[in-house]
């Protein structure tokens, strides 16, 4: 859970009723370096394997996206990262069985330094560095193509 999404709804002699409700996060991390952003291949579930996507994953109960994303790229790749501020953008998952009244699950992408390390795949298939051409021809998950024209935009600056 990332926190409480707030919703300001005006009412005749209040300003503002505030509704909290929780939303939790997944974060992707996009780690550019020499005109590449790394991608990585997965290995499960069935529906997703082998495809590439920007490592992350789900933040806990408590745990901001920036927060889970630095845990998650240390579990996945072994690096330390420094992550920066979030990306335009956001994808509802639809996790299966998700609590009835439970919030949406959001996925959002952020920009990563890495700090410390060098990135090894210790739970997905493969790792690669992906050109701007790649991008446009590798098969990554459906939901991170959000992020491709912006990042074909920043990798050929
Ligand atoms: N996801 C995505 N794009 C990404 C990362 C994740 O679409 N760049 C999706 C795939 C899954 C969900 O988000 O439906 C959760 O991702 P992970 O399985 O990678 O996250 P966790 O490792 O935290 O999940 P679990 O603990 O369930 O293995």
């Amino acid at each position: 859970v990332i926190g409480e999404s707030v919703a300001l709804r005006p009412v005749p002699g209040m300003v503002a009723v505030i509704v909290e409700g929780s939303v939790r996060e997944v974060a992707a991390g996009v780690v550019i370096r020499g005109g590449r952003v790394l991608i990585a291949q997965r290995a499960h579930p069935p529906s997703l394997d082998g495809l590439w996507e920007f490592p992350g994953g789900k933040a806990e109960a408590g745990e901001s996206g920036p927060v889970a994303l630095r845990r998650e790229l240390h579990e996945e790749l072994g690096v330390t990262v420094r992550v920066g501020d979030r990306l335009d953008g956001e994808v509802e998952l639809d996790p299966p069985g998700r609590a009835q009244g439970a919030g949406p699950t959001l996925l959002r992408a952020y920009p990563a330094t890495i700090e410390a390390g060098e990135p090894r795949a210790t739970e997905h298939r493969a790792l690669h560095w992906a050109s701007a051409e790649d991008l446009a021809r590798m098969p990554l998950v459906d939901n991170d193509r959000l992020w491709i024209p912006a990042l074909q935009a920043l990798l050929r600056e």
